[in-house]
């Protein structure tokens, strides 16, 4: 198994080790600690934590699991294991995997916190291994957020998340998120308006497989919060 190498791929220096947050804080909101034996998150105003597909087609549909292997030696994490597999075509088809939690009570005024932060690591497949270049996004949802034009297009905002082959604790400052570049429609109110109503959280890897190639890895996430 091979060593994934840092990816740096924010403005900000990731602060301290292991899962650790301000107990004392005014404003925390823990949207999962995968402790309770479930992938219902913690916070009820989530719904439970689905795995996703990215332009793999060709690949079983990635599931996620509960797995012991945790930074704070508490009872489980979340673990997503995914193959990707790019086709042969002479392009690469930015296929990826992800794992997802939607509001179930209506969309979550983020802009109240400063920071979401949780534990991560990367591991990469043994034979299959994932580029270094591989990347990882937090992208934070605001389904109800019209674009400037007037549409709904599920619009989001979106960071790239720093990781490791090792845990990590990942704090990402929210008024750091912005839109996709690559989505060209603008929204309505901006980033703000995007934070005051998310309404789904996504983990997503573009594995970055050249063409043709096959791609294993396993993503490993715990302590999700808002703080
Ligand atoms: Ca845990």
């Amino acid at each position: 198994m091979r060593n994934a190498r840092v990816t740096i791929l924010a403005l900000f220096t990731v602060l301290g080790l292991g899962g650790c947050f301000d107990v004392n804080a005014t404003n925390l909101l823990v949207i999962d600690n995968f402790n309770d034996g479930d992938l219902q998150p913690l916070d009820p105003g989530f719904g439970s934590w689905q795995a996703y597909g990215i332009n793999s087609p060709e690949d079983p549909a990635p599931k996620c699991v509960l797995d012991p292997d945790t930074q704070d030696r508490s009872p489980a994490a979340l673990l997503l294991p995914f193959t990707v597999t790019d086709p042969v075509d002479l392009l690469q088809e930015d296929g990826g995997a992800g794992v997802k939690t939607g509001a179930t009570m209506g969309a979550v005024d983020f802009t109240a916190y400063g920071r979401i932060a949780f534990d991560i690591k990367l591991v990469s497949g043994g034979d299959n291994p994932l580029p270094s270049n591989a990347l990882v996004y937090l992208e934070l949802g605001c389904s109800s957020v019209p674009a400037e034009s007037g549409d709904l297009a599920t619009l989001y905002v979106v960071q790239g998340v720093p990781y490791t082959s090792d845990w990590q604790y990942v704090p990402l400052t929210l008024v750091n998120f912005g839109p996709p570049p690559w989505l060209t429609t603008p929204i309505k109110g901006g980033t703000v308006a995007c934070l005051q109503h998310v309404d789904s959280v996504r983990f997503s890897i573009d594995a970055k497989l050249p063409d043709g190639k096959i791609g294993m890895g396993a993503l490993h996430l715990d302590n999700v919060v808002l703080e």
